[in-house]
Order: structure tokens, then sequence, then C-alpha cells
């Protein structure tokens, strides 16, 4: 069978017809993706409103794309006191920001028993606020720092109040580049077996790829049927999130950086491929506002959020530092012919705006 046929017919798709979408020319794939698109969500586009939280840049890893950790390109460590998170939150809460998004750097003086705190203080003082905290490769650094299990740990998250998990840290699967571009982060099995046992438990999560550094084609494909082969293991992605490479103030180069075409092709790919994951989110802080628009056309449905402040991909270039305001966004989407549906963090809808 051909690779139109197979998109016609809706069957699954291997590695080898996976490979092959990306040389279809971009309207026929983009046609088939917003088929599926269509087909689940219609013309709408989820987003919601959330505020960013990064507590600490000072990182024991060295992982060569990060802008955003304390080193000689960027000598400028800071580490926020509890009281600064919760003033954070606080502030959030009462501007009815609906979730807290907590990622940080891998730094010893934040050990698990400082996350559970600040989380179940937040929880305390703010129980409408969804918290999405700590990616994967948090997960087993603090589990190795404090000689627990990976099941331990999250279950001491749950109990504190963290309700998702977001999808950082798994970069790229393919063991030979993140060797390279993150050595001593986290094992892609591992990241892979810590969103299982999440899973597992009855929680959601969501799943990145960096693209557009030194990975190959084939990489991002294999990145993408190692994740569906987890979420048929155990389903709880919510979303995959294809992270554009941002290249600035940090110490991987690269000549292979993608053209719009490449980024969209591949985030096309992604809604065929990932038959089992709901949402493709077009994370716009690395994609551009444009682009993002545009992805709308070729699978993505969701667009993140408002964010407010991105400390991560704006170190590294992206111009995301003080997020969007709720009016530009919903005349952003408006204007691309979408309908923009404001969300809970689990995808449930909270306000369509027609
Ligand atoms: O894992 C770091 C990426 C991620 C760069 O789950 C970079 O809803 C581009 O995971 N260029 C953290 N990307 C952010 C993240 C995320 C963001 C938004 C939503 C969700 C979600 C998760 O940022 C890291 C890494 O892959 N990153 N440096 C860079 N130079």
């Amino acid at each position: 069978m051909d690779i139109i046929d197979k998109l016609e017919s809706g069957e699954r798709l291997c590695e080898k017809d996976a490979l092959a979408l990306y040389d279809l020319d971009i309207f026929t794939l983009g046609k088939y993706a917003k088929r599926v698109r269509e087909r689940l969500w219609g013309r709408k586009v989820y987003f919601n409103i959330n505020r960013h939280i990064n507590p600490t840049n000072i990182c024991k890893d060295v992982c060569k794309f990060c802008a955003f950790s304390a080193n000689r390109k960027n000598p400028h460590p800071y580490k926020y006191s509890k009281e600064d998170v919760l003033a954070i939150a606080k502030d959030a809460c009462e501007r009815g920001i609906k979730e807290v998004h907590i990622v940080s750097a891998h730094n010893e003086e934040h050990d698990l028993r400082w996350y559970i705190d600040i989380i179940s203080e937040i929880k305390k003082r703010f129980p409408s606020l969804h918290i999405k905290a700590l990616t994967a490769a948090e997960v087993h650094f603090l589990s190795t720092l404090g000689r627990l299990s990976y099941d331990e740990t999250l279950d001491k998250m749950i109990e504190a109040g963290v309700e998702s998990m977001p999808g950082g840290g798994a970069e790229i699967f393919a063991e030979d580049i993140r060797a390279y571009i993150c050595k001593g982060k986290v094992s892609s099995a591992n990241w892979l077996k810590i969103h299982e046992l999440w899973h597992e438990k009855g929680k959601f999560s969501n799943a990145t790829m960096l693209f557009g550094h030194i990975e190959k084609r084939e990489d991002r494909i294999d990145h993408m049927l190692r994740l569906r082969a987890s979420q048929d293991r155990a389903a709880g992605f919510n979303a995959f999130i294809p992270l554009v490479y941002q290249r600035d103030n940090n110490y991987l180069k690269t000549d292979n950086f993608l053209g719009s075409v490449e980024i969209l092709k591949t985030i096309a790919i992604s809604r065929l491929v990932l038959d089992n994951i709901p949402h493709i989110k077009a994370y716009w802080a690395t994609a551009t506002m444009n682009l993002a628009m545009v992805a709308q056309e070729f699978g993505a449905d969701d667009l993140d959020g408002t964010i407010e402040k991105e400390a991560i991909q704006s170190a590294a270039g992206a111009k995301s530092a003080d997020g969007q305001s709720l009016g530009d966004f919903l005349d952003v989407i408006t204007t691309s012919g979408f309908i923009p549906v404001e969300r809970d963090s689990l995808y449930n809808e909270l306000k369509v705006y027609e």
C-alpha cells in the first residue's frame, strides 16, 4: 500500500511510512494532518491561563542546548525562597490564573522536601490553582538525591498536591544524540518509565521533543514511535509538544537550523503518527506566534497558554519572556480563523470564545 492509501485508510503508520511523510509536499501532508485534527477537535484551539515558575537556575547538569542554567555564558545564578514562590502563586491566583507550571534546574539545595513543602503550601493556600510540576528529569534527579524510588517520589508529589506532570526533559530519545547534548540527564528509558508509573497512578502528563539541533529526521520519528509505544502500554499523555531549538547563549552549535516548512512538516507528522495522543501543542514560545497560527492548519490544536513569564526558551533567544496578554492571544487566534477555547489543565473546556 502506498503512503497516500495508508493516510486515506487511517491505518497505523510504521517507521518507514512516517519517514516517507517527510517526502510529501507540505500541502499534501498538511491536508491529512488537518483532517485528523478537524475530526478530533474541529476548528477549536485550546489554551489555558497559566504562569510558569522556575525556582532556580543553578544546575548540576550541563545540557549543551540550555541557556537557562547558570554557567559561564549566563553568570547570573538565582534561587527563589519559599516565600518568593508563594508570593508568585498568590499574585497569580488573585489575578485569575488557573495553573502554575513549576519546573527548575537540578540544584542540590532544592531537594524533594523543598518542593513538597512549597507545593503543599500552595495547595493549602490556593486550592483552585492546578499544580503542574516537576519533569521526569527532575523526578530522576530528586529521587537519586533523596535515595528514593521513582514510585516513592511520585507518591509524595501526589500527596503534596501535584496534579499533572509537564513534558520536559525528553529532549530526543536517540541515545547517541542524547549522550552528546545532555549527558548525565535521565535516560530515555527512565524518562518513559517515570511517565508510565505516573499514568498507572491515574495521572496525566505531557511529552516534549526538542528538535532542530543535531538530530536527524530518523531521530524525530524514533522519538515519536517510542512515545506512541509508551502510550499504548500506559496511557496518560495529554499532549505532544515539539519544541523548536533556540540557539542563542548556549553550547550547542548546529548548521541544521530549521526553516518553517520542516517545522510544519514535523508538527503534521506528529499528528499523523501519534494516533493515541489527543493533543498536539504548537508551543508559540519556540515556534513563534505566527508559525503557531499556521501550525493550526497542519495538525496542532493547542497553544499552551498565556505563560506570563518564560525563562527557559527566552534565555536562548525566544521572544517569550513576558508571555502574551489574553486580549492579544484571543485576537490572533480569532483572526487566523480558529475558535479559541480556554481549557483547564486536563483539557476540560472552560470557555468557548465564539
Ligand atoms: O526539556 C531548553 C527545552 C524544556 C532550549 O508540559 C529548550 O505543558 C528550545 O518542557 N531551545 C522545558 N527548547 C520546557 C517544557 C515545557 C514547556 C511548555 C509546556 C510544557 C508542558 C513543557 O525546554 C526542556 C528543553 O527541551 N529547552 N533549552 C532551547 N535552547
